[in-house]
């Protein structure tokens, strides 16, 4: 972790802690704001670690805390953090992740029932002391309980965004095993499901205990749970040097390395990527073709209760995965589908939309509400993943906490923008939009007439996100029956392991989308994944438009593409059908197309 990730983690911490202990509201403050300067510094901290004059420079970084991330930088810690660590339970700082619990009910807890962890607060919650407490009532009580419940069900799997870095570090890491000739990521991350239980490497070596041996010696591994000639697991931290959020930094995953032999890698790679039900209904395929398969290949099926490979039977095929599927008579099929929804009866390998189709950002935030980009930054970012069109799409007024933009200041940004169009001239298409807030009751959260004057509307929710099926797919039958909406922003809301989000009609929504020619777009942040694969497959078959949108707030929020784009792929989206593969003057026209009337 950077410095500067590891200095605003430390504050965050510290402004937290102080907060519980009831300290000063303005040194609690001093380090939230410092701790927030930092989150939205666009440079690194590491050659300026020293100079306070440089640090002080970074606005809302004052002369206490330049000193404190020139401690951090040479002893490795912040005494202060320490200390405050002493005198308030990590359980209890941890708590302030569950929604709907802030500090000063966190604080009431532990001061008026000694609660200082999850089991005491679900014990408060149970026996009704909770209610006892000034502004509580039975209405938070139950927001609270069900927040809990939903983390509950939920925290056993991990995001795919979270559990990606570490698969790639750890083929990174059993690449450079001199016995490794093979590696590669199988399970459920290679389908690119949302949440991931377990991370399943597969290698082929040389020398079995040598592999083995370097895989157990990755830094990040906590424990070795199973060692043996084909299969080794352990666990490991998510992060080699701490994470950027608490429950990261405490979170840890199951890794399973299995070496195979070479003739075996295809049919071993399609057997440990699953899904299970979908191995068994090839299996069950193979075994109408008088053929037998297994994770050493497909055989022809003797009778003989031997396993094949054991009796030196020669497969039919095993090496390579398409020639598994060639010989049971179907398509190769995409990782991405293979989850027994009907895909063994595909008679071709469908076109499924691709990382390189992308060429459009539609969905962008800058320093002017919550992003860490200026407008410039964020222009020249899309031009260097080689997109033709970037919309900026701020905040609306009602998002206060992201520092949503007034009328007055979204006028301002789209002067900024027009003579940004001119500096840039044709590199890029610059779009002035909006985030608009879809108000509870689905009315936006400008006028018409000043969406009007905006070239592209993304319009999503983000508050009263707990609303029943009729009143959410009221609230976004609205927004998408609004003549100057383009996108539906993140439809549901949903946060995953954290927050369920808005569980709307979803057929209705898509038929109201296709017929008014609105995009519902993909969030490709991994915490949201908002349509999900389930939606986009309903999406995808009735014909509706799909936007797969990064909601860039940072440089390297472009990268979670990936994951929208598996997303997309595991329903079974073509590239035609989502926006922003279309080539420019395409894209303009749809974009035009509701301006127009
Ligand atoms: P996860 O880890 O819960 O996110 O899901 P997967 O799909 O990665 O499941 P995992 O790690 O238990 O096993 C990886 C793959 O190995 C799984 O997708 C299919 C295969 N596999 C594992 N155990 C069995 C089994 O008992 N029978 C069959 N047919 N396949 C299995
Ligand atoms: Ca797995
Ligand atoms: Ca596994
Ligand atoms: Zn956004």
């Amino acid at each position: 972790m950077s410095l500067k990730q590891h200095a605003a983690t430390l504050f965050e911490r510290i402004a937290a802690m102080l907060e519980l202990l009831g300290e000063d509201p303005f040194r609690v403050n001093a380090h939230a704001r410092a701790a927030r300067a930092l989150e939205s510094h666009p440079a690194e901290l590491e050659d300026i670690a020293t100079d306070h004059a440089a640090l002080e420079a970074i606005p809302g970084v004052g002369k206490k805390m330049a000193a404190k991330i020139t401690e951090l930088a040479t002893t490795g810690s912040i005494r202060e953090h320490d200390d405050l660590a002493k005198r308030v339970p990590a359980s209890l700082v941890a708590l302030l992740d569950i929604p709907g619990l802030g500090p000063k009910t966190v604080k009431l807890l532990w001061d008026q029932l000694g609660v200082t962890d999850l089991p005491g607060l679900e014990r408060a919650l149970d026996d009704g002391s909770f209610l006892t407490l000034p502004r509580t009532g039975q209405k938070t009580a139950d927001k609270i309980k069900s927040a809990i419940a939903f983390m509950k069900t939920s925290s056993q799997r991990l995001s795919l965004g979270l559990a990606m870095p570490v698969a790639e570090r750890f083929i990174t890491h059993m690449q450079s095993c001199p016995a490794v000739t093979r590696v590669a990521f199988a399970g459920s991350l290679r389908r690119g499901r949302d949440t991931i239980g377990d991370i399943d490497i597969l290698a082929v070596a040389s020398d079995p205990d040598a592999a083995s041996a370097h895989f157990l010696a990755e830094p990040s591994i906590t424990e070795t749970l199973a060692q043996g000639a084909s299969k080794t697991s352990a666990r490991a931290h998510l992060f080699v040097d701490g994470g950027r959020w608490k429950d990261e930094t405490d979170s840890q995953i199951q890794i399973d390395l299995r070496l195979v032999p070479e003739a075996s890698w295809g049919a071993a790679l399609m057997y440990f990527t699953g899904s299970k039900d979908h191995n068994v209904r090839l299996r069950e395929r193979a075994l109408r073709q008088r053929l037998t398969l297994n994770e050493y290949g497909l055989y022809p099926n003797d009778d003989d209760p031997a396993p094949p490979h054991q009796r030196g039977v020669p497969p039919v095929a095993g090496a390579i995965e398409e020639d598994v599927y060639k010989a049971l008579g179907l398509p190769y099929l995409p990782p991405e589908i293979r989850e027994d929804m009907g895909e063994l009866e595909l008679t071709a390998t469908p076109a499924l939309i691709d990382l390189p189709d992308i060429k459009a950002e539609l969905h962008a935030h800058t320093t002017a509400s919550d992003g860490h980009m200026s407008l410039d930054q964020l222009i020249e970012r899309a031009i260097a993943r080689g997109f033709h069109t970037i919309a900026v799409t701020d905040h609306s007024r009602s998002s206060a906490q992201a520092n949503g933009l007034s009328v007055e200041r979204l006028r301002e940004q789209r002067t900024q923008i027009e003579a940004a169009r001119q500096r840039f001239g044709s590199a890029i298409t610059i779009l002035c939009g909006s985030e608009v807030d879809i108000l509870a009751d689905g009315s936006l959260d400008y006028d018409d007439d000043v969406l009007a004057e905006l070239d592209l509307v993304v319009a999503s929710p983000h508050a009263a996100l707990s609303q029943d099926t009729a009143t959410a797919t009221a609230r976004l039958l609205r927004a998408i029956e609004h003549p100057l909406v383009h996108i539906l922003g993140h439809p549901t809301g949903r946060l995953i392991n954290r927050r369920a989000g808005l569980e709307p009609a979803m057929p209705e929504l898509i038929a109201a989308a296709r017929e008014h020619n609105v995009a519902l777009e993909i969030n490709c942040h991994w915490m949201r994944l908002d349509l999900r694969d389930t939606h986009v497959r309903l999406a995808a078959e009735a014909g509706a438009l799909i936007a797969i949108d990064c909601d860039v707030h940072a440089p390297d929020e472009f990268e979670n593409l990936r994951y929208g784009i598996l997303t997309a792929r595991r329903g079974l989206l073509g590239p035609d059908q989502c926006v922003n593969t279309w080539p420019q003057a395409r894209l303009a026209a749809w974009v035009a197309s509701k301006r127009t009337r």
